[in-house]
């Protein structure tokens, strides 16, 4: 039998697991969180709106993957020094965790008057953090690094924003995580579809035997605003350039309360992800861009629905 879109996700039953009254500091938001694994701890960075309208990264831990403690004081704000400061200035946001070679890698979103960059920061515990720097120019959004080098390079999937394409899940290669190029498409959003407006990758991809799991969000414009959702695809396991399915239905929809109404209405928006066991993915996402909700799904039951149900990667939808 096949696996069905609708219930692949199982929600845990108290969400949300973190709120802005969690918070031991001002925050109107707790949102799109990375997350990992790391010792016998599950570490979250989360997005939290200042009521100045900008975000800052904070850190929250958990023994048990829904019961976390925030830590007292916000993990990253806007940096003073040269030559960051000038392109955080408006705030941080939407950071994915990647563990490689030995440490944990943070790809965040940092936004100033000259649009929004990709920045790379690092740490080893969670205590100390150091920024590497920007490693993309203006307009980019929701990068997420490969947990493992490809072909000898690394790799990381993107999202570039256009004025003139559609906004697509493209990957890119580099020799060293700061200078970026070879870039190709590979998902882009299926005209008159669920993810019509634009896709971004989501969680940092995972490996599984049958290949590169990602989980992305697709937006549909109506006319009561955007509609954020989940959707799920495949990638060649060896040559990640290569989509083997997506998805043609979403896998997680606002539903919850807390998921259709907030800071802003009708999102769910992940940026992480960590594995439970052999077989589950635990997922974790923005409810309303206000609260963080949690839930586990199969990872056998997500790759199969790329591959039963697959719609176009570039193309219209069946
Ligand atoms: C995107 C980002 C996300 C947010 C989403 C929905 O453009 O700003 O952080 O969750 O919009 O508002």
């Amino acid at each position: 039998m096949h696996a069905s879109a609708r219930g692949v996700i199982e929600r845990w039953k108290d969400n949300p697991v973190l709120t802005p009254d969690d918070v031991p500091y001002p925050v109107e938001t707790v949102h799109n969180a990375g997350a990992v694994r790391c010792g016998d701890e599950i570490v979250l960075l989360f997005r939290a709106h200042r009521r100045s309208g900008r975000s800052i990264l904070g850190l929250a831990r958990s023994r048990d993957g829904v019961t976390f403690t925030v830590d007292p004081e916000p993990w990253l704000v806007p940096t003073d020094d040269p030559p960051l400061a000038e392109y955080e200035r408006f705030g941080v946001e939407d950071p994915r965790i990647t563990p490689l070679e030995g440490a944990y890698w943070i790809t965040y979103s940092a936004y100033s008057r000259h649009g929004v960059r990709i920045a790379l920061a690092r740490t080893r515990d969670f205590r100390r953090v150091e920024r590497v720097g920007l490693v993309s120019q203006a307009d980019m959004r929701n990068v997420a690094l490969f947990p493992e080098k490809i072909g000898g390079r690394y790799a990381r999937l993107d999202r570039p924003h256009s004025g003139i394409a559609p906004w697509s899940i493209w990957i890119s290669f580099s020799p060293d995580l700061v200078h970026w190029g070879d870039s190709r498409r590979l998902i882009a959003p299926a005209p008159y579809h669920w993810d019509e407006m634009k896709v971004g990758p989501g969680a940092p991809p995972i490996r599984t035997p049958r290949g590169w799991l990602v989980i992305y969000h697709g937006v549909f414009e109506t006319m009561d605003g955007a509609v954020y959702r989940l959707g799920a695809a495949l990638l060649d396991p060896e040559d990640p350039t290569r989509v083997v399915g997506v998805a043609d239905d979403w896998i997680l929809a606002p539903e919850d309360p807390w998921e259709v109404t907030g800071y802003v209405h009708n999102v769910v928006f992940t940026c992480g992800a960590v594995t439970e066991g052999d077989d589950r993915l635990r997922l974790y996402w923005g409810g309303a861009d206000q609260v963080i909700c949690t839930g586990t799904a199969r990872i056998d039951d997500l790759v199969e629905l790329c591959l039963t149900r697959p719609r176009p990667a570039l193309g219209d939808p069946a």
